[in-house]
């Protein structure tokens, strides 16, 4: 990271961006402001829960089989309805909907794609633990306009991406984002009394190597001998290679990898076998692993599912979920090579 120049908006800064690149024509630009209003309404209203009869659950499970939160189906709300009537889009991709989300044939459609998770760490909501907004935009290849023939366009490998990043509403409201190709990874801090992101965090470098693991280690049961033999790497003491690291684990991806990307660390979510019959990391791959693993990249760090770069793996699904370890590059090559055999 290198200077804070509170100057710059969030607006100038996509602008300025657009003007570097010479095929521009603005779409993405308005996409990207679309979102941004969508972000601070839902950072207002996270802001007031407790407040507002806005904490616990709708009474609803979700296509994860996981409780909705009031918040999650607000935020989802926010984002469907800000972003559909801006006649960039062709689709969209929720956590909480089931099926690809198509524009109302009202509003004009564009050529890109967004998939998102509208609130991530929905467990910490009711108790003002820092929570995120995750997203990953696409543009569409084919020429299909109907919603029926638009999953090709969305099950692509998330180097394809064009843009990602996160909102992030903690003891400040964050957007860290980037639109790939060497342009850098940037954060905007929101200032409430002006309404406006600033540029706070420009070019965030993720720290080669870091001193710190985050994973849900109640999870010990499930996992199996090489994830053990990952984790007590991390634990043991070794003064020469800095261990052991230290453990942070919120519970909230966006918290934890935002704190890692700033500060260095692995985050893992690695397989587990809670349902014998099917083996699997808890996270999606589509909105919240690829859009986390573009910022990553981008900001000198790597993301794999333990056998490779998550970026390179070819969906089949849209709620598809993976393992994920995520962040300081050798800490996840290390990593890799344990879960992969390496280390064996
Ligand atoms: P949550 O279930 O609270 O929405 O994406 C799901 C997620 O949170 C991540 O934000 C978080 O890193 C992870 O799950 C936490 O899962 P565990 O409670 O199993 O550790």
């Amino acid at each position: 990271m290198t200077k804070r120049d509170l100057s710059i908006t969030l607006t100038q800064h996509i602008l300025r961006q657009q003007r570097i690149n010479p095929e521009a024509t603005g779409a993405f630009t308005t996409l990207l402001n679309e979102l941004v209003v969508a972000a601070k309404l839902i950072s207002r209203e996270v802001n007031k829960a407790g407040l507002a009869d806005i904490l616990g659950g709708t009474g609803k499970i979700n296509v994860q089989g996981e409780q909705v939160q009031k918040l999650d189906q607000f935020a989802n709300q926010v984002i469907i309805e800000r972003m559909q009537h801006i006649g960039q889009l062709c689709c969209m991709g929720s956590e909480e909907n089931a099926d690809l989300i198509d524009i109302p044939p009202q509003y004009p459609k564009g050529d890109y794609i967004i998939l998102f998770d509208p609130l991530d760490g929905s467990s910490n909501i009711d108790v003002n633990v820092s929570i995120g907004t995750i997203f990953g935009i696409y543009k569409k290849k084919s020429k299909e306009t109907r919603i029926d023939h638009l999953l090709n366009d969305v099950l692509r490998p998330g180097i394809e991406q064009v843009a990602a990043g996160y909102f992030i509403y903690g003891s400040s409201t964050m957007m860290v984002y980037t639109t790939g190709n060497g342009t850098g990874v940037h954060g905007f801090t929101l200032f409430p009394s002006v309404g406006e992101f600033l540029l706070s965090h420009e070019n965030i470098r993720i720290p080669e190597k870091g001193k710190m693991y985050s994973v849900n280690e109640g999870n010990y049961p499930y996992w199996d001998d090489r994830t053990w033999k990952l984790v007590d790497y991390f634990k043991t003491k070794d003064p020469n290679t800095g261990r052991p690291y230290s453990s942070r684990y919120v519970g909230s991806l966006v918290a934890d990898f935002h704190r890692n990307l700033l500060k260095g660390g692995i985050f893992m979510y690695p397989t587990d076998n809670k349902n014998p019959k099917k083996p699997t990391g808890k996270l999606r791959l589509m909105v919240e692993a690829n859009p986390l693993a573009f910022v990553v990249q981008e900001a000198g760090g790597y993301a794999s599912d333990g056998h490779g770069p998550i970026l390179e793996i070819e969906p089949t699904e849209l709620h598809q979920r993976v393992p994920l370890f995520i962040g300081s590059k050798q800490d996840v090559e290390l990593a890799e090579a344990y879960i992969s055999g390496k280390m064996d």
